[in-house]
């Protein structure tokens, strides 16, 4: 392969930032096929959660090529819309796993509108945050509706729902909601290394230099891949 090659592949080459875009990229559409092409082996009523998973990663993916795109441009303002675009698709997505999974115990959709709103406040408060607005206010705002949806799965009626449900569902329940409280911590961590007034503009974190859109990349490959990998191994589980 020659250099050029590398490049246009790449972007810069030696951005580790833009490499993480197309490793991402990658990542995301090897999770879909993977999602897919495993839904023939599960009951009927698990495939719809499978499926899910996947067309979270497929909605990933299909960004990724885009952010990438913007990124070997050096385009900030485009990656953060694109990457907005496909988090006000693929979050409410999330919600919609946590309501299927918990139908086994009579979840009512007024539990996944009420997830499905949180998120939306989340995350259009912080793109005003991330396009100009105060990174503070809105961030803060944001971050309020976060902890809301973290209460409502660790506590309110999705926990009591997950553990009417019992078994495997409570199993998976909780390990969705550490995704939640941990996996998705990263993000505001991201966002206040990129955002002014918070850490420094130097993005210092502890003493360490973090770079948004890397720790957003992390963040969603964990949160993306392993959320659908958790709902997998569900499915699989009740299938046999
Ligand atoms: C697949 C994408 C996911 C799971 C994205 C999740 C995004 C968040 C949990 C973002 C949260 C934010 C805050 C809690 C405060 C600062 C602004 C945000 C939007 C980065």
């Amino acid at each position: 392969m020659t250099n050029s090659t590398l490049l246009i592949l790449l972007g810069d080459v030696n951005s580790p930032v833009n490499f993480t875009f197309f490793i991402g990229c990658m990542a995301m559409m090897a999770a879909s096929a993977f999602f897919f092409l495993s839904l023939n082996q599960f009951d009927k009523k698990w495939r719809t959660s499978v499926l899910v998973s996947g067309l979270i990663t497929f909605i990933a993916a299909v960004h990724y090529m885009y952010m990438r795109d913007a990124a070997m441009a050096g385009d900030v303002m485009n990656i953060t819309a694109f990457r907005y675009v496909d988090w006000i698709l693929t979050v409410p997505l999330m919600c919609v796993e946590f309501y299927l999974i918990l139908k086994v115990a009579g979840a009512k959709k007024s539990l996944m509108w009420r997830l499905i709103f949180l998120s939306v406040i989340m995350l259009v408060t912080g793109y005003m945050g991330e396009s100009g607005g105060d990174a503070v206010v809105w961030g803060t705002i944001s971050g309020l509706a976060y902890f809301v949806i973290v209460y409502e799965i660790w506590l309110g009626g999705a926990a009591k729902l997950a553990k009417e449900a019992g078994g495997d569902v409570l199993h998976a329940h909780k390990i969705l909601c550490w995704f939640v409280l941990v996996g998705w911590a990263i993000y505001p961590i991201g966002y206040m290394a990129g955002t002014a007034g918070w850490y420094g503009d130097a993005g210092l974190f502890f003493g360490m230099e973090l770079d948004m859109q890397v720790l957003y990349n992390i963040a969603d490959a964990i949160n993306k891949i392993g959320f659908g990998l958790v709902i997998y191994s569900l499915a699989v589980k009740k299938t046999a």
